[in-house]
């Protein structure tokens, strides 16, 4: 009884870009609320969900008003009266109600908002918070971080042509200890830009803004702002890249301007192994475009033993596309981002798809973000063993990473950071 959706409701707030979005409330009969906000990405995959847009001239065209009121119509008619701990159902009356493949009638932006609050009232309902009603009882860990210190790409004028510059700390003992040896690497980066006169300002997602006049003096000096900040690269701190290749596209091949380049797919493979030989690099996504199989079978072969391979745009949260890559031998990771899927029920089967094939996963936020925390209760409820928000600054990351340290001190004794054991099983043993 007291699980009874009794309300849904929908408004219009705004993004970390200044651009409209939509959170949706849930309201149960024992009188617990569930609201979740939707994030929005800027390099998108052609796959994924479809973020409705009113278009038009208002909010130059990112309007949310046709999925707010279709939370507020059509889905609050179809979800009242239903059980909200029935998350699969509720998600299953999403995708009935939409009819299409990719929530193009509804938006996924209505949908991921909505599928979001009913997990949170049905946490609020049991008096837990997110991450421990997920869990269901069982060990769960504190993910390893991914954080960006220069942001690239679709989030910096595309400044670089790669997107996200990141560090991963899998040696630290806590996530606690992790976001100090990031800051102190965060820090470093920006004296380093400050005293060469490239000093300007932060991207999208809160990283330095990548004044660089190639891709590779970008890890160059990512590279010097780990040994400034006085800790070892290649031992506490290792390189994590998202090249965003889709943004890179160019007929049939890769267009890398800052570079001057041309490349054919194997070409922009053998560009990024280069960089694997040459820096501390841990991770890597989308490295190819999202329809090129051939050559991300090809990174996975020449890197993917030592590297862990994410696909983000190439796989956009999809079991089937997870499976499919697994049956061409590309990837060894899948990025796990709820708004690609529409549903935390599909979010969830694709890091389920991934799980049952050796892989590992990474829960992340969008370069479109809010103060919305339910990512970083996901990636530890699920055990994802890994989470992606962006850089270390600006309060809609922040309030990411300072909602894991809550969580980490919920779990009291029990909290065990993911580290090395978050990674696919060849690439831990090759840097552990
Ligand atoms: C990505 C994300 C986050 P966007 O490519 O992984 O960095 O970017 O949300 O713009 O797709
Ligand atoms: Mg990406």
């Amino acid at each position: 009884m007291k699980h009874t959706i009794t309300a849904v409701r929908a408004r219009q707030l705004w993004d970390s870009r200044g651009r409209p979005t939509v959170e949706a409330e849930i309201e149960l009969a024992g009188g617990s609320i569930g609201r979740a906000m939707a994030p929005a990405g800027a390099s998108r995959g052609a796959h994924e969900a479809i973020d409705l847009r009113d278009g038009g001239e208002a909010f130059g065209g990112y309007g949310v008003a046709r999925a707010t009121a279709a939370v507020n119509g059509a889905i609050a008619k179809a979800l009242v009266g239903r059980d909200v701990r029935d998350q699969a159902g509720l998600d299953a009356v999403l995708e009935q109600l939409d009819g299409t493949p990719a929530f193009a009638r509804l938006g996924a932006n209505a949908a991921v908002s909505t599928s979001l609050a009913a997990v949170h009232a049905a946490a609020a309902a049991e008096g837990m918070p997110l991450w421990r009603y997920l869990a269901d009882g069982r060990k769960v860990r504190v993910p390893l971080p991914e954080i960006q210190i220069f942001g690239g790409g679709a989030h910096a004028g595309r400044r670089t042509d790669v997107q996200d510059f990141m560090v991963m700390c899998p040696r630290a003992p806590t996530v606690r200890r992790a976001f100090e040896i990031t800051a102190d690497v965060y820090r470093a980066a920006g004296a380093i830009m400050e005293e060469s006169g490239r000093l300007a300002g932060v991207a999208d997602e809160g990283g330095w803004w990548p004044l660089f006049t190639s891709n590779e003096e970008a890890l160059e000096t990512l590279a010097h702002a780990i040994d400034r900040s006085g800790h070892k690269a290649g031992h506490d701190v290792f390189i994590s890249l998202d090249v965003a290749a889709n943004e890179l596209s160019h007929d049939g091949g890769y267009r890398l301007p800052l570079d001057g380049a041309e490349l054919t797919s194997e070409q922009i493979v053998d560009r990024v192994a280069v960089w694997t030989a040459k820096y501390p690099i841990l991770s890597i996504e989308d490295p190819v475009s999202q329809d090129d199989m051939a050559g991300m079978a090809l990174a996975t072969e020449r890197f993917g033993g030592t590297v862990q391979l994410i696909g983000d745009d190439f796989l956009v949260t999809n079991a089937e596309r997870v499976r499919r890559a697994a049956e061409n031998r590309a990837c060894n990771a899948v990025l796990v981002k709820v708004n690609q899927a529409g549903t935390v029920s599909r979010a969830k089967a694709a890091l389920d798809a991934a799980r049952e094939l050796g892989w590992s996963a990474i829960v992340s936020a969008r370069s479109g973000e809010t103060e919305d925390v339910s990512i970083s209760h996901l990636s530890v409820g699920w055990d994802a063993g890994q989470l992606k928000v962006g850089s270390f600054t600006r309060s809609e990351r922040m309030a990411k990473w300072n909602e894991l340290l809550r969580i980490e001190e919920q779990m009291g004794s029990d909290a065990e950071y993911a580290g090395f054991g978050a990674l696919p099983a060849s690439v831990a043993a090759a840097h552990a």
